[in-house]
């Protein structure tokens, strides 16, 4: 289903949540609005087939619809299981319909939970696509550290996010061209404009460097970026 939720003007924006209306159009909507979306999720399940290790658990915190959970269940070793976990009940039922509806995929359980306290054990890989960006700023260092102590040696962190940009002109040029991003991809000027402010409380980026400081001190000695496009990308952090 196509978004338009900000295609009329409303007198009330009120901030952006995860709720029904977001659900039903979600893939569309993170399609259209984040660069290089479908190219990570893809690239998830390429490194699935080789960092998952066998009986081990893989987690996608912050699931939405579970587009990484089953990426991840298609190409991760059988015995490995998959756990996708949610705030959102809207997005988890939606999430569970898809799931059912690919019969390989039995080893993904949807949980409901917060994930900044919800236990991690015994992982290989653990994804957090678009995520910490909504944690709130003095809950995001202790959730990567619990994601460190919970992987195993030679485990994987994915962490996509929209960054920002201490050189004023490169963020001005970066946000601009996402906005054009998003102007391509058939978002009228109301569109972009409400959705901006609906969001502008809730997602908060941060610099690409105090995501580097954050792995470091958490205990990651390895990670960078492996995919960007305009201030939006991907890092990969490894555990010895
Ligand atoms: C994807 N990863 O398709 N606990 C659990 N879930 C949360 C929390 C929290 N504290 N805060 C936010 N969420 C997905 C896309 S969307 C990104 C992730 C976006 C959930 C929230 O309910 C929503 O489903 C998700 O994080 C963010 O690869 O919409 O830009």
């Amino acid at each position: 289903m196509k978004d338009n939720i900000y295609s009329v003007p409303r007198a009330q924006l009120g901030d952006f949540t995860f709720d029904d209306k977001v659900a039903k159009v979600f893939p569309d909507m993170i399609k259209r609005s984040v660069p290089g979306y479908s190219n990570i999720v893809q690239a998830i399940g390429m490194l699935s087939s080789k960092y998952a290790k066998p009986n081990s658990n893989l987690y996608d915190l912050g699931c939405s619809l579970g587009a990484c959970a089953i990426e991840m269940a298609l190409n991760a070793p059988s015995n490995a299981h998959i756990y996708g976990i949610d705030n959102s009940l809207d997005m988890l039922s939606r999430a569970s319909e898809i799931i059912k509806s690919s019969s390989p995929l039995q080893n993904i359980s949807l949980v409901h939970g917060d994930i900044t306290n919800s236990p991690l054990t015994n992982a290989s890989i653990v994804v957090l696509n678009f995520v910490l960006q909504f944690i709130p700023l003095s809950q995001r260092d202790k959730l990567i550290k619990d994601i460190y102590d919970a992987l195993l040696p030679g485990g994987v962190l994915v962490l996509s996010e929209k960054f920002k940009f201490a050189d004023p002109a490169i963020e001005n040029m970066l946000y601009n061209l996402h906005h054009d991003f998003k102007r391509a991809n058939g978002y009228s000027e109301l569109e972009i404009s409400q959705k901006r402010d609906a969001i502008e409380n809730v997602l908060i980026p941060e610099s690409i460097d105090t995501h580097y400081n954050r792995l470091a001190q958490s205990g990651f000695n390895h990670y960078n970026i492996w995919f960007s496009c305009f201030n939006f990308g991907s890092i990969i952090a490894v555990k010895d």
